[in-house]
């Protein structure tokens, strides 16, 4: 595996000497200036490269921009609306200069309006470490009774709708606002906040689009953009839903296995890949996700490596917060040793893309990370101790294995 670290920009609380340090060999970044929608111009992506490739006080890094995340697909796309077609043609713009630069894992996903969700960005847990969470009660309370969205209590169990009740009763006006802002954080990285009235404005958008459209326009846009990716070289892979079931009546396409073997048969082309986040999956109590890892395995470009606490086994939807990378409800080492063994037969296949790249997805916030502004999940010391972790299992298996790339370090 090839250990890499994301990165937003010269604004991010990491410096890239820190990178470095950490034992990352690549880095993860996008140009998270521009809209959806927006080509990235060659210019534009050389300026980030050299960024990448320089600590603060000008030396070599030895670092490149090896993955990007996201290449971002606008609302128009995924509702097949307003300006889609020109922004899918500056799509296979954007794939053609990164291509061009040399950077060749492009990451994207298809959730509609909220990227990742969570209710409580700064959780406690029992050491005194904070983490993202979600609360099934207060993300209810929310749809219910803050967004007050129609109909939205029949997609509650009775038990749900009825603790959110009492949740929302008992919620002062500070606990209601944190909560909105908590919800609609928007993307990391990204300036974009969000408003209630915002947020119902963009659900109005998708009331013409149900699951089964919003997975033909999936397939439709990777139907346009994998063959041109296959053609630059260039390995597009979808992020799964996070969480993994559908928010706010708003459709989820890219949830389970079901959801990415539709898409990955429809277009059947090395381009058309996984993002394997074991975050993302393991919330969910169905998803055996080592076991998902082995059989996408061929098809995954790219790994986030997080760990999740299950609140409750009691069907998909329920509370979780993020753990420790090892600790969890995810077999990390399973899910890491079927990589090792992805890597080891693309390598025995003669393919040159056989080291995947991970990144430790999240970190909880330990130490001295209060000290540093940072986005909600991306502390600098809590992932580095989640690299430091994952690279020793790397290390480990690769070592049972018997084997080591060449390219490593
Ligand atoms: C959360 C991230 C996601 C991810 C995008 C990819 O921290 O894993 O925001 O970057 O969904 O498009």
């Amino acid at each position: 595996m090839r250990p890499t670290w994301r990165w937003f920009g010269p604004g991010d609380a990491a410096r890239i000497d820190e990178i470095a340090q950490a034992g990352a060999e690549g880095v993860v970044t996008a140009l998270h200036d521009l809209p959806p929608g927006a080509v990235w111009s060659l210019d534009d992506i050389r300026t980030r490269q050299d960024e990448v490739r320089h600590f603060a006080d000008g030396e070599p890094s030895g670092l490149e921009w090896e993955v990007v995340e996201s290449l971002p697909v606008s609302d128009d796309i995924k509702r097949q609306q307003g300006e889609w077609r020109s922004h899918v043609a500056h799509y296979k713009i954007s794939l053609e200069h990164l291509a061009e630069a040399g950077i060749r894992v492009v990451c994207y996903n298809f959730m509609p309006v909220l990227d990742w969700t969570r209710t409580d960005l700064a959780w406690r847990l029992p050491n005194g470490a904070t983490c993202l969470r979600f609360d099934a009660v207060d993300f209810a309370a929310f749809d219910i009774h803050l967004l007050a969205r129609r109909d939205a209590a029949a997609d509650y169990t009775p038990a749900v709708v009825n603790a959110a009740a009492r949740r929302f009763a008992s919620m002062d006006e500070a606990r209601k606002t944190r909560l909105v802002a908590n919800i609609v954080a928007g993307l990391p990285g990204s300036a974009t906040r969000l408003t209630l009235p915002d947020v119902r404005g963009l659900l109005a958008g998708y009331e013409e689009v149900p699951e089964d459209r919003l997975r033909t326009h999936l397939v439709d846009f990777v139907s346009e953009v994998a063959p041109v990716a296959e053609r630059l070289g260039v390995r597009l892979c979808c992020h799964p839903d996070d969480p993994p079931w559908p928010l706010l009546g708003l459709p989820r396409v890219m949830s389970t296995e079901a959801d990415y073997r539709h898409v990955l048969d429809a277009v059947n082309l090395e381009a058309n890949g996984v993002t394997f986040c074991t975050g993302s999956f393991g919330a969910r109590p169905d998803h055996d996700v080592a076991a998902m890892a082995s059989r996408l395995a061929s098809r995954i470009h790219f790994a986030h490596l997080r760990n999740v606490v299950r609140e409750t086994e009691d069907g998909v939807g329920g509370s979780f917060h993020e753990a420790p990378h090892l600790e969890g409800d995810v077999d990390m080492v399973a899910v890491m040793a079927v990589l090792v063994a992805e890597e080891r037969r693309r390598a025995a296949a003669g393919r040159l893309d056989c080291q995947i790249p991970m990144r430790p997805d999240h970190g909880l916030r330990v130490a001295d990370d209060a000290q540093k502004e940072s986005p909600p999940g991306y502390p600098v010391i809590g992932r580095l101790k989640g690299l430091a972790e994952l690279r020793g299992v790397m290390r480990a298996l690769e070592h049972e294995a018997g084997w080591r790339l060449p390219s490593g370090d």
